[in-house]
């Protein structure tokens, strides 16, 4: 019987969580209060332990590549939106069949206690609920509106359980053993009856509440939209040709987009969904060992600082050889020597240390910004303010290294003495996380044949990458053959990834094709396969092609 009992608890904790989560969806796209669920995820991220994450990460990743679940990080925050949504409901779920196992072992709870055991389940589960969203999130609403609307939300969603249990199972029919079939029939029936009244009941305020939270998104989203296109149309009066457009080598049909259209720039950070920071409030403070601290608008920052453009390949270390989580665009920003010079170092400043809006931080060494004028802060990608999930207002960029040493939505940099590890650094990711020498083949298009001289050829191409040090030579082997040098397409700039192409004598068959770079001082990339873990992935890249 108790066994009954923990599954109805389970079937009302799924009609009564589903209504809960939508209305709490709806009162986010509303009026900007708390969404547990998210928070939840995000906090799950931060807090456990970094060798979990990694191997959560790792196993997650892979099974985007083996199941061809499309782009790397787009589907892999498909899955953490999922995850998080499917915790909180689980969680309900649970709750309610532990509320009503419960309440079957303690027969002679009677009317209100029965509520009170609802809500004490709700509270178990609120109290933290409440607490992670507001440690983790930013939300519109002052802490007292948002404190009150989820422990309102909650104790509804408890004292609904608890007044479910006391419909389906009332305490008199509790305590009597029963003689005969005839009630419990009746009761069978009845209990059918509110299962379905409270379903659909319930159903009707998770589309309504559901709906309603998504129309409202969708229509943000798309007003978000369309001032990206509108900043694109000002972008676009001034934008410049790309440098290498008259290059003779023309990438291999099928190679990857050598300037990555901004959409389809990869995204990796901690959180399910982006920081939306309101620029007009939003200040870079300048703190520490400094003369002057600083608090910087960001028309300071364009207006008092000479623009830089550099073109850069970003990659993340997670990258797997050959993955898709490396990405090209067009950076401008000021220079953050500039910067650092307004705010005047004091004799001690050693490092810098740069916190983010998300609770993201790392820290870079003054030695190294003193020495590299291509450190920037980062405010527009691809002529254009910065997108939400990439950092807007304001990140910094630093050549040379992967992704997770250059913090997106910057709101602090603190002079410092002594050297801090940052976030993935403390869960145990390389502290200099140099960017490895990587070559990758995307393509021996077969299907782009051509003849020269009387012989066909498949043009074979793709990217090889030495962060800031750059590329001097890619050969490519093809089946047992030997190692024969590459073309190379003229990069974007001294800190982008560099186009390679061979064109091979064709002959069908199945063929492999393999690639190896050298750093522009000729120093050979590791051919010794390792994964990214916790430095970089490294490996000869091969590709296996039917013809
Ligand atoms: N604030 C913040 N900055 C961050 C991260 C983050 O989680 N939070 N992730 C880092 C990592 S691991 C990478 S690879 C890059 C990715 O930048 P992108 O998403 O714009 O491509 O951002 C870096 N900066
Ligand atoms: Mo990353």
């Amino acid at each position: 019987m108790q066994r009954v009992r923990l599954l109805m608890g389970a079937l009302v904790g799924v009609l009564l969580t589903a209504p809960l989560m939508a209305l709490l969806y709806l009162g986010e796209q509303a009026a900007g209060l708390p969404f547990p669920p998210f928070d939840l995820f995000d906090w799950l991220a931060r807090t456990l332990p970094g060798d979990v994450i990694g191997k959560s990460i790792e196993v997650m990743v892979d099974t985007i590549r083996e199941f061809d679940l499309g782009e790397t990080s787009s589907a892999a925050k498909r899955i953490e939106t999922l995850s998080g949504l499917l915790m909180f409901f689980g969680g309900g779920v649970a709750a309610g069949a532990v509320l009503f196992w419960g309440l079957a072992r303690l027969k002679n709870l009677t009317g209100a206690a029965r509520y009170l055991s609802g809500i004490v389940i709700a509270a178990l589960l609120g109290i933290p609920a409440i607490l992670i969203s507001l440690k983790m999130g930013v939300y519109d609403t002052s802490t007292t509106t948002s404190v009150f609307w989820l422990a309102l939300a909650f104790f509804v969603w408890g004292a609904a359980l608890g007044w479910s249990y006391d419909r389906l199972y009332p305490a008199e029919f509790e305590t009597i053993p029963i003689q005969t079939s005839a009630p419990v029939s009746a009761m069978k029936i009845n209990r059918r009856e509110f299962i379905i009244r409270v379903g659909s009941s319930t159903a009707t305020l998770t589309i309504l509440g559901a709906g309603v939270g998504y129309y409202l998104e969708y229509a943000e989203e798309k007003s978000y939209r369309d001032q990206i296109r509108k900043n694109r149309q000002a972008a676009a009066a001034t934008a410049s040709k790309l440098p290498n457009q008259n290059d003779p080598v023309i990438p291999a049909p099928g190679t990857r987009a050598e300037y990555t259209p901004l959409e389809d720039h990869y995204r990796i950070d901690i959180n399910v969904r982006p920081a939306e920071i309101d620029a007009a409030s939003w200040r870079l403070n300048i703190k520490g060992l400094v003369d002057h601290p600083l608090a910087l608008s960001i028309d300071d920052l364009m207006n008092n600082y000479e623009p830089m453009d550099q073109y850069v390949t970003l990659a993340c270390i997670s990258n797997s050889v050959g993955g898709d989580l490396t990405s090209t665009t067009l950076w401008t920003g000021a220079c953050l020597q500039d910067v650092l010079a307004d705010a005047g170092l004091q004799p001690k400043a050693a490092h810098l240390k740069i916190t983010s809006s998300d609770g993201f931080y790392e820290t870079v060494a003054l030695d190294l910004v003193n020495s590299e004028r291509r450190v920037m802060l980062a405010y527009h990608w691809d002529g254009i303010p910065l997108l939400y999930e990439h950092g807007y207002p304001l990140r910094i960029y630093i050549p040379d290294r992967y992704g997770m040493k250059q913090p997106k939505w910057i709101t602090d940099i603190e002079v410092i003495e002594h050297d801090e590890e940052g976030y993935w650094v403390e869960r145990g990711w390389d502290k200099v996380a140099q960017m490895r020498a990587t070559s990758v083949v995307d393509v021996a298009a077969s299907d782009s044949l051509f003849e020269q001289d009387g012989v066909t050829y498949v043009p074979v191409g793709g990217i090889a990458h030495a962060g800031a040090r750059g590329i001097s030579k890619v050969e490519v082997k093809v089946d047992d053959g030997e190692w024969a040098e590459a073309r190379l397409r003229s990069p974007l700039s001294d800190t982008t990834w560099v186009i390679w192409r061979y064109d091979w004598p064709f002959s069908d068959g199945r063929h492999v094709f393999e690639v190896r770079c050298y750093e522009g001082d000729g120093t050979p990339q590791i051919a010794e396969r390792q994964s990214s873990h916790p430095s970089g992935a490294t490996g000869i890249d091969r590709l296996s092609r039917n013809m």
